[in-house]
């Protein structure tokens, strides 16, 4: 029996750069998930008898949203929900059971990095049934949905046991609760060369991995301990928890400093990583050597070809626009073509379903190919290991390699969180209104060459995205980059990313703060962010 229970719209319940992000107090409030469950539900392709996948990364009130969810589903004509075990599916398995069961989409149930428990994050992301975040046409129109929505709909039944593997019925719903890890693996096994990073562990290669608590923990115990081989306890923090042990699950210097004590220790493994909350981000550390995300991206591209899945070369590279031009150099040298994006992993979808690229990344932690539809922090770890145990190689032999034939691109973003949203506002539409001014002005021996509020026209659906963000180009390749957060819960996050170059033959071996303080002062000077914030340093440097 389907049951209609009216409601009133919410405000403020616009997807972000990924999802509908709030304090779960928020999220707790009578109607508020169930109303934007139901407006997904009113706006997305989908045709009655379709399969949901559903799951999340296990934070507070997850099985709430879960079991709301299912009834909701139950009353919205889906024939077949599948569910992880426990309510668990990191964002990347989420992508890929949606792709290899053919669902007309899925919801995560995730705030990411963000921190989890009672008093702090919550989040709903749709995905398309390409297994990628929803585009912006279709974001909007769950926002649009949100504001005039006026009923859910709802089956009376009890709770699912989200523990057992196997099928229920919720009216004419099945609901079947699948195994979280399984599909997963069997896809990495079909992409890496396993038999190799065994017999690497086999001669001694030891590595640290840090689930910071969070989704990633059966993930990686099932693969790197239970399938490569590494001695049990290689996985620290492999047990999901509500809160994620107080910490954020953010695979940073600052919130993972615990794994960089690790790998800068005399006695470090030879490999070290993280993921965060959802398992989408990945952090690599070498013995005594930190790679960047963005250098990351570069050096994996350079390699992939050394993986069974990527051994006929890649059809083209992909990077956020705040992301350094390390990837750039790559496809150069490559012939491949070259794609710079928005902040976020629902830009790529397009460029990956088109085979227009293979390899995409953010500076923010975050790589990925076309296995799936989201960023993957395993997959980054396992690509890896993989070219690793194929070049014999130590992680900063193969930077110092990587640099000595692209340049380096010295690399830091700076976070300026909590600040209020008018001050906030107020350095980017007056940084808005300066770009014309800036080009030819001079910093020390910086001068500004273009600067402009980056905009991006998707080559395959035509669509446009505007105000993206600033850049400001100086000569040589340095360059300066400011952007609002999308993803936070509290006033406003100032992200100021700087990278500057450094050429072949260049100053390769240096302090990356060394390297970057003129253009942290130049940073300063052209957006005002004293001025404007008060702030004199950030708060988080990653
Ligand atoms: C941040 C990152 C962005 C990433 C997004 C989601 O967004 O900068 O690169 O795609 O988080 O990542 P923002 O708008 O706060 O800068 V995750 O791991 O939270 O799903
Ligand atoms: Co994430």
């Amino acid at each position: 029996m389907i049951r209609t229970v009216k409601s009133t719209p919410y405000s403020g319940q616009k997807p972000g750069t990924s999802g509908l992000r709030k304090k779960v107090k928020v999220f707790q409030q009578p109607n508020y998930a169930e109303n934007f469950v139901q407006a997904v539900f009113d706006v997305v392709e989908r045709a009655d008898g379709s399969t949901l996948v559903l799951g999340g990364d296990g934070r507070y009130h997850n099985r709430e949203v879960i079991q709301q969810t299912i009834r909701i589903a139950a009353a919205n004509g889906y024939a077949r929900v599948l569910v992880g075990q426990g309510g668990i599916l990191s964002t990347p398995a989420a992508s890929h059971v949606i792709r290899k069961y053919c669902a007309s989409g899925g919801l995560i149930l995730s705030a990411s990095h963000n921190p989890g428990g009672p008093d702090e994050d919550f989040g709903i992301k749709y995905n398309i049934a390409n297994g990628g975040p929803a585009p912006e046409g279709v974001t909007d129109a769950i926002y649009a949905r949100t504001t005039t929505i006026d009923r859910w709909l709802t089956v009376d039944a009890s709770d699912v046991d989200l523990d057992t593997i196997g099928a229920t019925r919720v009216g004419d719903l099945t609901v079947e609760v699948i195994d979280s890890v399984a599909d997963y693996a069997e896809l990495m096994e079909s992409l890496f060369d396993f038999n190799a990073v065994r017999a690497n562990v086999q001669n001694g290669f030891t590595m640290s991995f840090d689930a910071m608590s969070a989704v990633t923990g059966p993930y990686a115990t099932e693969i790197l301990e239970g399938r490569l081989g590494f001695a049990r306890g290689t996985v620290r923090n492999g047990v999901p928890l509500e809160d994620f042990g107080g910490h954020h699950p953010d695979p940073n210097m600052v919130h993972a400093h615990e794994l960089f004590e690790t790998m800068f220790a005399a006695d470090a493994p030879d490999f070290g990583a993280a993921s965060d909350g959802d398992g989408d981000r990945n952090l690599i550390v070498g013995r005594h050597r930190f790679i960047t995300p963005s250098d990351s991206l570069a050096m994996l591209a350079a390699n992939a070809h050394l993986a069974p899945g990527y051994a006929n070369g890649l059809n083209g590279i992909a990077r956020s626009m705040p992301t350094s031009a390390a990837a750039d150099r790559v496809a150069e040298g490559l012939g491949l073509p070259c794609f710079e994006t928005p902040t976020g992993w629902k830009f790529f979808g397009n460029l990956l379903d088109a085979g227009m690229v293979t390899i995409c990344g953010e500076e923010s932690a975050g790589t990925g190919s076309d296995h799936v539809r989201e960023k993957d922090g395993l997959w980054a770890v396992l690509l890896w290991l993989n070219i690793l145990a194929v070049r014999k190689i130590s992680v900063d032999q193969l930077a110092r390699e990587h640099w000595v034939k692209f340049g380096r691109n010295y690399y830091a973003r700076h976070d300026y969180e909590a600040i209020a949203t008018e001050q906030a506002d107020a350095l980017m539409a007056e940084l808005g209104q300066s770009l014309g001014t800036l080009p030819g002005k001079s910093f020390g021996s910086l001068t500004i060459s273009t600067a402009d509020n980056f905009s991006y026209l998707d080559p395959v659906d035509g669509s446009t995205s505007a105000n993206q963000g600033v850049r400001v180009l100086f000569e040589g390749g340095s360059r300066v980059a400011f952007r609002l957060s999308g993803t936070g819960t509290e006033g406003a996050t100032l992200r100021v990313y700087l990278e500057r170059y450094e050429p072949v033959g260049g100053d390769l071996d240096r302090e990356t703060p060394d390297m970057l303080a003129e253009l942290i002062g130049a940073a300063d000077a052209i957006a005002g962010i004293a001025r404007h914030t008060g702030r004199t340093a950030p708060d988080v440097v990653t």
